[in-house]
């Protein structure tokens, strides 16, 4: 089964097939993970690619090429804003990973790495995403033995972050 493991840094630094960014419905390049990826990758480029796409809807998973990342491809996945979505955030950020994950085993990718989806501008608490985070990781690896998918990274901005998931990975 695939290792899952967690890494601190800068998203945008890492070496993956996939780097997964916390999108908004409109594809816009914006602050936080999605400025750092824009801006690595190549504003222009990225943009032009997002714009062919249009839009992505919350909880849902679109593929652009990674452009000057460490990558093959970006995947965009539009994580829940908190509190605007009548109780349905722990489905949409499930599905965030979810999606994801299918994005990259359609593409028979091995190496993904996430950040904590919706756990900055969009505000979702952070253990209780992180958690989240995890179990859709298993839940996929469990559902999907067959995976080409060996490894699933979380990438946290802070180091209090990663004691978190580590922490949770335990579990
Ligand atoms: N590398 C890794 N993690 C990071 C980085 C980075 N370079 N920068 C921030 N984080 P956010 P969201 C952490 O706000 O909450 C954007 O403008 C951060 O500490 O990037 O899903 C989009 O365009 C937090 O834990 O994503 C959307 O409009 C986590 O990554 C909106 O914000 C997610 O923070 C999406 O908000």
């Amino acid at each position: 089964m695939a290792a899952i493991r967690v890494v601190q840094g800068d998203i945008a630094k890492q070496e993956a097939d996939a780097i997964v960014n916390a999108a908004n419905v409109g594809l816009f390049g914006g602050s936080g993970v999605s400025g750092a990826i824009f801006d690595a990758a190549g504003y222009d480029d990225m943009t032009e690619a997002c714009k062919k796409i249009g839009s992505c809807d919350y909880g849902d998973a679109v593929v652009t090429p990674a452009f000057k990342l460490h990558a093959k491809y970006v995947i965009h996945t539009v994580g829940p804003i908190y509190g605007q979505h009548n109780s349905h955030e722990p489905d949409i950020l499930a599905s965030c990973y979810i999606e994801s994950l299918r994005r990259a085993d359609e593409l028979k990718l091995k190496t993904i790495v996430f950040p904590l989806i919706s756990t900055g501008i969009y505000s979702y608490p952070k253990e209780e995403a992180a958690k989240i985070a995890i179990q859709s990781a298993r839940d996929f690896l469990e559902d999907e033995p067959g995976t080409t998918l060996e490894e699933i990274v979380f990438c946290t901005f802070t180091p209090q972050d990663k004691k978190l998931m580590d922490e949770l990975l335990l579990w």
